[in-house]
């Protein structure tokens, strides 16, 4: 088992219930386990301003699928939920599913490069996996978390909402009607 850390991030069609939703995908993924979630927070759109707010949140998985086939499993997941790739850089979407670390890995292919390269300059993402991280946390490529913490810009926007619980998550099945 590896532990991954997922950044969730949502801007367009109810972005709390699209967060829930894809946490609920994540805990039916096989040979995976979904160990914890941060709090979600609110802030404003990095990028383009004028789309609405994002919802952020950072779940641990504990997983023994390889890292492509969990990115796979990620973007069915963001299709799955009326996720459309665009052209425009950091446009609105109704979910992105990105892996911020994996285990101990350092990975840089076409696909796939983790620790995810602008977890650093990202409070929505810091702030959210340091919640789930002890206060030495050190990445694999030797940074510690909380130097990325104290270096990171600060953004007056972000709002800490509610934490979901974890037993609702894998209880209720946004697929079924009754
Ligand atoms: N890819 C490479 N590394 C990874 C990784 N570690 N995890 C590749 C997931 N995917 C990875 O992804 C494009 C390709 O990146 C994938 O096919 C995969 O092979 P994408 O999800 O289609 O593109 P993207 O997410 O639009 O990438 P981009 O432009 O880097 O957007 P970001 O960086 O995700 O930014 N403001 C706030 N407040 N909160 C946000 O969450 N998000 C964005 C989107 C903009 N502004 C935001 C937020
Ligand atoms: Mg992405």
């Amino acid at each position: 088992m590896e532990q991954v850390y997922i950044g969730l991030g949502s801007n367009l069609a109810a972005p709390e219930q699209q967060l829930d939703a894809a946490l609920h995908a994540l805990a039916q993924l096989p040979d995976t386990r979904l160990a914890e979630v941060s709090a979600y927070y609110s802030s404003a759109p990095l990028g383009p301003a004028d789309q609405p707010r994002y919802t952020n949140a950072v779940a641990r998985l504990d997983t023994q699928l390889a890292p492509h086939i969990l990115l796979d499993h990620l973007q069915a997941i963001e299709l799955q939920q009326g996720r459309e790739r665009k052209a425009e850089r950091w446009g609105p979407r109704t979910l992105d599913l990105d892996i911020i670390l994996f285990g101990e890995r350092i990975i840089s292919d076409e696909r796939l490069s983790v620790p995810h390269y602008h977890m650093q300059a990202r409070p929505f993402v810091l702030l959210p996996l340091a919640e789930l991280c002890p206060a030495d946390f050190q990445l694999p490529d030797g940074r510690q978390l909380a130097d990325l913490l104290s270096h990171c810009p600060v953004d007056p926007t972000l709002q800490r909402l509610h934490t979901p619980q974890l037993s609702a998550i894998s209880s209720v099945d946004p697929d079924t009607d009754d």
